[in-house]
């Protein structure tokens, strides 16, 4: 079972580990009040020694962002909706991390949290209500997304310039760092166990770099040697991707939504590109329907039913800027940055219609289970929800 995860940058000081450790639970309440966390400057710095090649990566990180307008800029929810209506969604509890909730992916137990300069945060997600910090697994670079391996009890997280790091989370409070994957800025990345334990393709959004693919044979290490069995660039930056049965789907920033179609495992060829109206930063897709979260455009929706002649059938807007997206049972769950979460029904992709949201500070990353909403958030961290 193919799992994403999928976000975005962010700059903003460091909670102390120490800090995190004692209050890493910084809200866990029945109701969806919008409680702020506590501000940046009553944090402290990270005990962590940083490489100087981090710190360059963080002062660009932070140049970069306060020109584009990040998170720093703006804290508060924004909320066009009619504050007398539901929203739909609560709180279950929210998980403070240190650094920035960027990308999330929980599979069964286990927890994992992109959280930006600080790495990969590991969570024991046995009750949502009540996540358990296990470990944090270092980087050199900005985490931006995350996904776990279940079969093998591997974690695989973005680190920029670093490309993808992996690393053995068998044993989640003591993560081992075990190999790289050498690309030029990783983003998003997903995981195919194609033989569990013993094999496993990465697919890597790599923004400049386009779209690679990765194969990892576990069986021949350590020291393990992934090897890049694809390579194809997008027009636009690479910023997500998803699998879709013998597809993949990369949302390729300006350009829109790019698609492959993978012809034996680890190799792909290019169909074609189709252009959204905005930055697509994220897709999903069900059946004959791809879900791209568009940026400022919102949700584009589109029929891929003949892959190599894409066409938009559907949009709706969002809040805010449309980030990352997951599809279950008919639904699309929207990291709509300063918009929170927001929820559309899609069981008519023709007719997509807003179904409920939840404010959170800055929505960046996305994961959806059976009963949860996991949203990775820049100012709150990982934030759980249910239905209401
Ligand atoms: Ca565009």
């Amino acid at each position: 079972m193919p799992t994403a995860s999928r976000c975005g940058w962010s700059w903003r000081g460091y909670v102390s580990l120490t800090e995190h450790l004692n209050d890493g639970i910084i809200k866990n309440y029945d109701d969806a009040g919008c409680k702020r966390a506590t501000g940046a400057s009553d944090r402290g710095a990270a005990p962590r020694t940083f490489s100087i090649a981090a710190w360059i990566g963080v002062t660009l990180l932070a140049t970069a962002v306060f020109v584009l307008g990040g998170c720093a800029q703006k804290g508060d929810p924004v909320s066009v909706d009619d504050p007398d209506e539901p929203s739909g969604y609560r709180v279950v509890a929210i998980f403070g991390v240190a650094g920035y909730g960027e990308g999330v992916d929980v599979v069964g137990d286990m927890g994992l949290v992109a959280t930006g300069e600080v790495g990969l945060v590991i969570l024991d997600m046995s009750d949502p209500s009540a996540p358990v910090y296990l470990g944090t697994a270092g980087n050199d670079f900005t985490s931006l997304k995350c996904a776990y391996a279940p079969g093998s009890e591997m974690a695989f997280v973005t680190d920029g310039p670093n490309g993808v790091l992996a690393y053995d989370v068998s044993d989640p409070t003591s993560p081992e760092w075990k190999t790289v994957l050498q690309s030029t800025s990783g983003q998003d990345v997903v995981i195919s166990e194609t033989d569990p334990g013993h094999m496993i393709h990465i697919y890597v959004a790599d923004k400049n770099g386009g779209f690679r693919i990765w194969e990892l044979n576990l069986d021949w290490g350590p020291p393990w040697f992934p090897i890049e069995v694809y390579h194809g660039y997008t027009t636009g930056y690479a910023r997500g991707l998803c699998l879709h049965g013998d597809y993949v789907l990369v949302a390729s920033g300006q350009s829109g939504l790019t698609i492959f179609e993978l012809t034996s495992p680890g190799t792909a060829t290019k169909l074609g590109t189709f252009d959204t109206p905005g930055n697509a930063q994220a897709v999903a897709a069900f059946g004959d329907y791809a879900f791209v979260a568009d940026g400022l455009q919102g949700l584009q929706i589109l029929n891929i039913s003949d892959p190599g002649d894409a066409e938009i059938v559907a949009t709706i807007e969002t809040d805010d800027y449309a980030t990352d997206i997951c599809y279950l049972d008919g639904m699309v769950y929207v990291a709509d940055r300063y918009g929170g979460l927001r929820v559309m029904n899609v069981d008519d992709p023709l007719a997509p219609a807003a179904a409920g949201y939840l404010e959170t500070p800055c929505a960046s990353g996305i994961c959806i289970t059976d009963d949860y909403v996991y949203v990775a958030d820049r100012d709150w961290g990982l934030v759980i929800a249910e239905e209401e």
